[in-house]
């Protein structure tokens, strides 16, 4: 029974164009018919589902922001923002896929790389043969990206000798270039490294409870050379460059949560409905009223948050601190929605029958990664007190 409409209480289709309707219903069509019926088993059974990569490509869902001069689709950002909430909405494993291709690598290439870098990468990029990993993350650095221990350094004959750990690395054992950032003596640079190079591994990390369709890696760089002209990105140093394309990431997720709330919440109203207890469906007793009725306000909110920052974004006015608002209020009130989703559907709560346990633990991810919610909020205090909290 469960309804395959958008959950819009305040009229948002209404503000967008055509074209990011059609996006919007293009992924929607897409996740209903290729990733809703295979998405359970693949995070039973701890699988990215790869057959969809290409498809995705053909339908241009990577780096859809980008222009069309490299081989991309040249979208709004609302439109971008739209397409991150209906695959979050299938899962958020698949909505981490396409952000790190898109976002976390093709927008690096993009904004900071040379020209034959753009015209090399980017339409393999865009039509997913080739795929990419981000490392920024190390095992003593996550939070604190500025402390990195990764280390290049020149080799005097237009090459570069890479060193270093990064960890927790979305897609890392299936990608074909990782864009790894290290320290070198100007500053953090980043490089574009095929996984193919000698010194070069990335190991799978098994085991995760959450964004179990999705591959995490470690990234072990041994002794890695790499050619400055093919692998360095020249048009950035400093920690602001990998923290340029967190803002860009950060932006998707702020979408792509709600599309994962809007399943969880879609299902509690449709198990209310049918539910019978005491003679009569939850759904008419006033305390599953009010999870209902808060879970559909704040998805709601969440919707018009998204979508004013995603018009501030086509108009080049936002800030990095408005993105972190954003990601951090919606991936908390997804997992807010998921959790009291799963009190309502009860002991079903907790069954792969259902997505709303999967998407709940997605979530806590969601709520880790791209920044903690914690580093977000001492992101906004820094913005409005001017102090940053974060280091002594
Ligand atoms: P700080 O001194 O504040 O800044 C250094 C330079 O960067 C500039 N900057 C930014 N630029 C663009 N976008 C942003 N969001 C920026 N934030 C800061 C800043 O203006 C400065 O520029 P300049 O010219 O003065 O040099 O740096 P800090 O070391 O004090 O750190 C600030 C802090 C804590 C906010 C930052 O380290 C941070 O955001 N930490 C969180 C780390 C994080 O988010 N990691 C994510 C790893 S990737 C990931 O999780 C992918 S998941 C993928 C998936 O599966 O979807
Ligand atoms: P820590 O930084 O150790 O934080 C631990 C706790 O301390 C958190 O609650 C945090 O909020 C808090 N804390 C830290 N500093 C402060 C402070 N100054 N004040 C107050 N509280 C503080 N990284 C990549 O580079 N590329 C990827 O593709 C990628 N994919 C990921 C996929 C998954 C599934 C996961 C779980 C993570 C991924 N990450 C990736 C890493 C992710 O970005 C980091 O986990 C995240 O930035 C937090 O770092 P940490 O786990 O080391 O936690």
């Amino acid at each position: 029974n469960l309804t395959t409409e958008m959950t819009d209480y305040m009229g948002l289709q209404g503000l967008l164009t055509d074209e990011e309707k059609l996006v919007r219903e293009t992924a929607r069509q897409f996740v209903n018919e290729h990733v809703l019926p295979i998405i359970e088993e693949c995070a039973q059974t701890e699988t990215f589902p790869e057959h969809l990569i290409r498809p995705m490509g053909e339908l241009g869902f990577y780096g859809s922001n980008l222009p069309e001069k490299y081989g991309c689709a040249g979208l709004s950002n609302v439109a971008y923002g739209l397409l991150n909430y209906e695959l979050e909405r299938g899962d958020s494993g698949l909505r981490s896929f396409v952000s790190v291709q898109s976002s976390l690598v093709m927008y690096p290439v993009y904004a900071y790389g040379t020209e034959a870098q753009k015209e090399y990468w980017l339409p393999k990029m865009a039509t997913g043969e080739v795929i990419g990993c981000f490392g920024l993350t190390e095992p003593d650095f996550g939070s604190n990206p500025a402390g990195m221990r990764t280390r290049a350094v020149r080799e005097g004959n237009g090459k570069w000798r890479i060193n270093g750990t990064k960890m927790w690395i979305t897609n890392g054992s299936i990608a074909h270039v990782a864009v790894v950032w290290a320290k070198t003596d100007e500053g953090i640079r980043g490089f574009l490294v095929p996984t193919d190079t000698p010194g070069f591994s990335a190991p799978q990390m098994k085991g995760k409870w959450s964004l179990r369709a999705s591959v995490t890696s470690e990234l072990v760089l041994e002794d890695v050379i790499v050619d400055e002209e093919e692998s360095l990105l020249p048009g950035v140093v400093g920690l602001k460059g990998p923290l340029g394309c967190l803002t860009q990431a950060r932006y998707g997720i702020a979408w792509g949560t709600l599309g994962a709330a809007e399943m969880c919440y879609q299902t509690a109203l449709d198990y209310a409905l049918n539910r019978i207890q005491f003679d009569r469906p939850i759904a008419a007793t006033q305390l599953q009223q009010k999870k209902l009725a808060e879970m559909v306000t704040e998805l709601t909110k969440g919707q018009l948050l998204a979508y004013q920052l995603g018009r501030l974004k086509d108009a080049g006015t936002y800030t990095p601190a408005q993105v972190s608002m954003a990601k951090m209020n919606n991936a908390n009130i997804a997992r807010e929605i998921a959790s009291a989703a799963r009190t309502i559907l009860g002991a079903n709560g907790i069954m792969g029958e259902y997505p709303i346990m999967r998407h709940m633990a997605n979530l806590e991810s969601i709520y880790t990664y791209e920044g903690t919610h914690d580093m977000h909020t001492l992101i906004i205090g820094q913005e409005i007190t001017g102090i940053p909290a974060f280091r002594s």
